[in-house]
């Protein structure tokens, strides 16, 4: 990672003072506050499911996060070795106001909403997971998206000394991500820095990750260290890794099955061995806010 440089830009510069101040004020008043964000502050949003959360234990210890292994368990046995204080994330590419941010100084004035969304893996199981976050479409605001930027792309950190499956090359890291830059702004996509009130876990991409409920989890990077805002499709790990297993834009479909296996049902994390499978509803249950996102588009070869 990039050494913060005096000249660079502060997230003070890029947030409109009178926002800056009332935030700041409004802060204070709630008190201290940690690094990327306990939930003290979070407020309840109308984008959340109504389905009872996953149990903290499980959506702690059941995780796919590669730079730590394959097995489920990986993430939680080795996460916590990873140094996530400071932590800065670099925004570049068509911005007016590119530069490394220290994520604390984002957070302080940041707010932040509880959003219990539906989390679809591509393996065909699922969780409702209670994130703390704020909208992607926030920030890229305050940093100036340039109109020439169609897509936004994601990195996160690689450190193989504290990431044995990065050590092991089980996969090509960066892991990176991608979405077009509307997907990018609608108001569900959000950057989350916490779970059941509390801040991430290492294993669920502390400090900071992207959740995009309409999509397989996959698209949900971890652990992020780079936005940049770019003019063309930005290459995704797992379509690179295997491309006609899985595209760039990942939409929950239970009509379009994957070549392997089916996608029309899953299986909820939690509900025990011999509970029914579930149907998988199209864009994971939130066809309302994101099917116009993709209206004449065939979702079978834009899979
Ligand atoms: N950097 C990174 N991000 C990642 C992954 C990964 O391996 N590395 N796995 C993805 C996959 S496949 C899923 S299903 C979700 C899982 O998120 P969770 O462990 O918080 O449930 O993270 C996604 N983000
Ligand atoms: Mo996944």
């Amino acid at each position: 990672m990039r050494k913060p440089h005096p000249t660079d830009p502060q997230w003070s510069d890029v947030t409109p003072r009178a926002m800056f101040v009332n935030r700041r004020a409004l802060m204070l008043g709630a008190g201290a506050f940690a690094l990327a964000g306990p939930a003290t502050a979070a407020t309840p949003s109308r984008f959340s499911v109504t389905e009872p959360p996953t149990e903290r234990s499980a959506i702690t210890s059941y995780n796919n996060f590669y730079e730590f292994g394959f097995a489920k368990e990986d993430p939680a046995r080795h996460a916590g070795k990873m140094k996530t204080d400071p932590w800065a994330v670099q925004i570049d590419g068509l911005v007016d106001r590119p530069g490394s941010y220290d994520l604390a100084d984002v957070m302080k004035n940041q707010p932040l909403e509880e959003r219990i969304y539906r989390l679809r893996c591509v393996e065909a199981w699922s969780m409702i997971v209670p994130w703390i976050g704020f909208e992607l479409a926030g920030l890229l605001n305050r940093v100036g998206v340039q109109p020439s930027a169609k897509y936004v792309a994601f990195e996160t950190l690689v450190d193989p000394e504290t990431m044995p499956g990065v050590r092991g090359r089980n996969l090509a890291y960066p892991y990176v991500e991608g979405l077009r830059l509307d997907e990018a702004m609608n108001p569900l996509t959000i950057l989350a820095t916490g779970l059941y009130g509390d801040p991430l876990p290492n294993q669920n991409g502390a400090p900071i990750r992207l959740v995009v409920p309409w999509k397989y989890g996959f698209k949900s990077i971890k652990s992020i260290v780079r936005i940049s805002l770019v003019a063309d499709e930005p290459p995704t790990t797992w379509s690179a890794a295997q491309p006609s297993e899985y595209g760039f834009y990942a939409n929950v479909n239970p009509q379009v099955d994957h070549p392997r296996w089916s996608q029309a049902s899953e299986r909820r994390v939690g509900d025990g061995l011999f509970a029914k499978r579930r149907e998988t509803l199209m864009f994971n249950g939130y066809a309302d806010e994101v099917a116009g996102l993709y209206a004449g588009m065939d979702l079978a070869k834009f899979y």
